[in-house]
């Protein structure tokens, strides 16, 4: 009997005193301490009447005891869904019904709001200062708690990622599918547990959830958790730490750095990006400034990575490396999904124990990308080099990556479309220097309709979190259409290249 991914990443620490998460101002948390205090979690959870299975939807700001609710549900058999703390109520509501949490925890600022959208599920508070409901109920619980068993193909947490339709649609993540991606990578970039992670990336996604920490708990390894990026401190912490992993936002913010040098580098072993494309250049810049090669890598929610630069090897920018141990990719016809030579550019279609298993309450969508033969239709188009290294050449999904963010047009050409005077709209993204891309929107008015642009954006605001919002809304008689009726985007990204200039 035992919990596929809890016993692995923090069950066998339970007593150690070794670091785990390191926080400004505190004493270290050791490993034994977060097992304990995920024990204690894990009785409110049960004394509420969870039972395996149930989901618990999470949106609070980064902290050790927000991690330790993630290590909780593990070792409940609970199902975590962690949402991003920008996500407006309108936009919870809809995960909270998809969803159907059993308990919702949130921020005490953020209570009020999310009592109206519970749809009957219990709610706990936590804030960023460890207080809150949750930590008053988890202070009188003990220390010791039974782990609940849980099969390979358990689910561990659903991750909603947008839809092309504008409807987000939850990934579902299984223990199998998070252990074996951590051992993977863990392996591959050689963690021990003498590593040190920076970790500045949000815990409410892939990246900073699964790959950072589940890399790091796997190894036994520290991490200095940072609430956020901020580039002064995560400057001030390299000193004492050997790994860093973040989105290319955070390597062109250190590059504008004049204080990040080869010497402020020398203690890290390990640079890795991923979430978004990496400029040849960043690559090029980091490596003449710090003497370190970024190692890229690629992976995406409903299969976490996919595959990666080498450790030993040469790190080729501009690709993503190769596909990780255990796992396949291929190069298809994106008509006719005939597997393409090498060489060829199509749709990356990926295979392996790391593939999610479909879409929450979905089967037509997990149906259209999830071949029977187990191989997962990206939406990213690629091509591998006569090297075998996998290079990302463009998206056939239309998304856009701002600052490692995933942001669906179609969800605010919804919104846009819906407003009067409004015909039609198309949304885009542009290329911007910090976060990668921006988004821009171009809006048709009705017939003999003058449109106020400060109030579109005004109109749509409460319904988007921050990140979405467009950069900039502009009035255009029409949009540019091919002969199927099919509006260009790539025409107004090229007219609209411009517009994330500051003064845009
Ligand atoms: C913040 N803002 C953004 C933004 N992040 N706008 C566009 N895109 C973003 N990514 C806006 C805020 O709304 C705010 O707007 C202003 O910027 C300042 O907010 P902030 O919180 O101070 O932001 P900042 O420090 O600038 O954050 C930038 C960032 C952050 C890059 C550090 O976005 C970040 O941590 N990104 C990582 C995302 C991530 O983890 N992705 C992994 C997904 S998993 P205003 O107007 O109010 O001032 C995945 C799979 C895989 O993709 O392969 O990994
Ligand atoms: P998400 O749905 O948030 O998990 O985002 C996954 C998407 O991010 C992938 O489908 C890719 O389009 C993109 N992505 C992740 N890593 C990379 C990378 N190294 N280079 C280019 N795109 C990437």
């Amino acid at each position: 009997m035992s919990n596929v991914l809890f016993d692995p990443l923090f069950g066998r620490h339970a007593g150690s005193d070794a670091p785990f998460v390191i926080t400004d101002g505190t004493a270290p948390l050791t490993y034994g301490a977060f097992e304990a205090l995920s024990a204690r979690l894990a009785h409110v959870f049960a004394e509420l009447g969870l039972t395996k299975g149930d989901r618990v939807a999470l949106q609070v700001a980064k902290s050790p005891v927000a991690l330790a609710i993630y290590a909780a549900c593990l070792r409940s058999g609970l199902v975590l869904l962690p949402l991003n703390t920008a996500y407006t109520t309108s936009e919870l509501s809809y995960f909270i019904t998809d969803a159907e949490p059993r308990l919702v925890i949130c921020d005490d600022r953020q209570a009020a709001a999310m009592a109206e959208i519970l749809n009957g599920a219990a709610l706990h508070t936590l804030n960023a200062d460890g207080g809150g409901s949750l930590a008053d109920a988890a202070a009188g619980m003990q220390d010791s708690h039974t782990v609940v068993d849980c099969a390979p193909d358990d689910l561990a947490a659903i991750l909603y990622t947008s839809g092309t339709t504008g409807r987000s649609k939850g990934a579902m993540l299984t223990h199998a599918n998070l252990l074996s991606n951590a051992q993977a990578l863990a392996d591959l970039w050689q963690f021990t547990a003498d590593d040190v992670l920076l970790h500045a990336l949000p815990i409410f996604h892939t990246h900073g959830l699964f790959v950072a920490v589940n890399v790091s708990a796997l190894s036994g390894a520290a991490m200095l958790f940072h609430p956020a990026f901020k580039v002064e401190d995560v400057l001030r912490d390299l000193p004492r730490a050997t790994v860093l992993m973040g989105v290319p936002t955070f390597y062109t913010r250190l590059l504008a750095e004049p204080g990040f040098t080869h010497a402020a580098a020398a203690h890290m072993r390990l640079f890795v990006s991923g979430s978004a494309p990496l400029l040849a250049d960043t690559h090029t810049q980091f490596e003449e400034r710090t003497g370190h090669r970024i190692l890229e890598r690629y992976g995406m929610t409903e299969t976490n990575m996919n595959a990666s630069n080498p450790y030993d090897g040469e790190r080729r920018p501009g690709t993503v490396g190769f596909a990780l141990p255990g796992t396949e990719v291929r190069i298809t016809d994106p008509d006719t999904g005939a597997e393409l030579a090498k060489g060829k550019t199509g749709m990356i279609e990926v295979r392996g124990p790391n593939v999610f298993h479909g879409y929450w309450r979905m089967p037509e969508k997990t149906a259209a990308e999830l071949r029977e033969s187990g191989f997962f239709i990206t939406g990213d188009l690629g091509q591998i080099d006569p090297d075998g290294y996998l290079m990302i050449v463009g998206r056939q999904k239309d998304l856009i990556i701002s600052g490692g963010y995933n942001i669906y047009p179609k969800e605010i050409e919804v919104l846009l479309d819906a407003l009067p005077g409004v015909m039609e709209s198309a949304v885009f993204g542009v290329p911007d220097a910090d976060f990668g891309e921006a988004v821009i929107g171009v809006v048709v008015p009705d017939p003999g309709v003058t449109l106020d642009t400060a109030a579109l954006q005004a109109s749509i605001a409460p319904h988007l979190a921050r990140f979405k919002h467009p950069r900039q809304i502009v009035v255009v008689d029409d949009l540019p259409r091919n002969a199927m009726g099919k509006v260009q985007k790539n025409i107004l990204r090229q007219t609209y290249a411009q517009a994330a200039e500051p003064t845009g």
